[in-house]
């Protein structure tokens, strides 16, 4: 009844024990606008195999599963409009209505583990909204660290959040959140955040380890891993914030909500730096699949000790 086709270099990957990193497509649709979100795509997957590991861009094209898009399918998708944004709640029903739809991180991480693939590298995951006592605005992304076992790779909460509630909840979720190689909590585009962050990791060895820890001892759920953007394509919180309370504002006058909210606000902050958000975007992502590709490869390294 599912229909599903692994990529088949994926699937060679897979079989001989060669690192593979997962990649969502939200990022592609709804994150960044057209032909930079089609050069990032090619430029990550580029970097994972530089890394001598293999990509995995996963989708839904007209009701199948797709795990590692083809260069033509990513083409394809990054170049059409009004794409639907698939979440773990809309899964089953696009399949079911043979829809095709991006897929963000709760959706991936889901068909990740399905395909058995354990590292997933993206941009920013979603969060807790401001104005969330309000409006109830939780992203699923959340709930679905909690409750699938796959360590994904970010540049940290993004910086439109509230992000001492979302830590708050990650927290209670039972959801690691460990910052690579520096004590701030990152924030998407800056690499500070003014909050401390619960655990700090200095090697993906140590990522890769506590990753498989959580398996033995079978806790649900998967990591949350923070990895700060590069120094030099990071734009300074202080430079940030007065820009993302604009952007909030705009949404609030618009009555801007639900799935269209993250994308509306990264839109806005686009105009607001003049395409200076969306460079910092593309080079967190790069650097993120960097990390990414260490830790696959640890994990297949570290598993054989066990
Ligand atoms: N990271 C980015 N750009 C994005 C997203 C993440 O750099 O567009 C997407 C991811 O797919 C994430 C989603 O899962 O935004 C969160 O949306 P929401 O806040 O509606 O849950
Ligand atoms: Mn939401």
């Amino acid at each position: 009844m599912i229909k599903r086709q692994i990529n088949p270099e994926v699937e060679n990957a897979l079989r001989n024990n060669i690192p593979v990193v997962a990649l969502e497509s939200t990022i592609i649709t709804h994150g960044m606008p057209y032909p930079e979100n089609l050069n990032m795509v090619n430029d990550v997957e580029k970097i994972i195999r530089a890394n001598n590991a293999v990509p995995a861009t996963i989708a839904i094209l007209n009701g199948v599963i797709k795990i590692g898009l083809t260069k033509n399918e990513v083409k394809s998708l990054s170049e059409t409009k009004d794409v639907l944004k698939i979440s773990r709640s809309d899964l089953a029903a696009a399949l079911t209505c043979g829809k095709t739809g991006a897929t963000t991180v709760s959706a991936t991480m889901i068909l990740a583990a399905n395909a058995n693939l354990k590292v997933f590298a993206t941009g920013g995951v979603g969060g807790v909204h401001l104005d969330a006592e309000k409006t109830f605005d939780i992203s699923a992304d959340l709930q679905e660290l909690a409750q699938t076992p796959v360590t994904v790779i970010s540049a940290g909460p993004k910086a439109i959040l509230d992000l001492s509630k979302t830590l708050e909840v990650l927290e209670t979720l039972g959801v690691p959140v460990i910052t690579y190689d520096q004590d701030e909590l990152p924030a998407f585009w800056s690499r500070s955040s003014g909050l401390k962050s619960p655990i700090r990791m200095n090697s993906a060895q140590e990522i890769a380890r506590s990753h498989l820890i959580r398996e033995a001892l079978e806790i649900p759920g998967g990591q949350l891993v923070a990895n700060p953007i590069p120094r030099n394509a990071e734009i300074s919180f202080q430079e940030i914030l007065p820009i993302i309370k604009k952007a909030n504002l705009e949404a609030k006058k618009e009555m801007v909500s639900d799935k269209n909210l993250t994308p509306f606000l990264l839109d806005k902050i686009y105009n607001l730096t003049k395409g200076e958000s969306l460079k910092a975007n593309i080079e967190l992502v790069k650097n993120n699949a960097d990390l990414a590709c260490k830790i696959a490869s640890c994990l297949i390294e570290e598993a054989k000790k066990i």
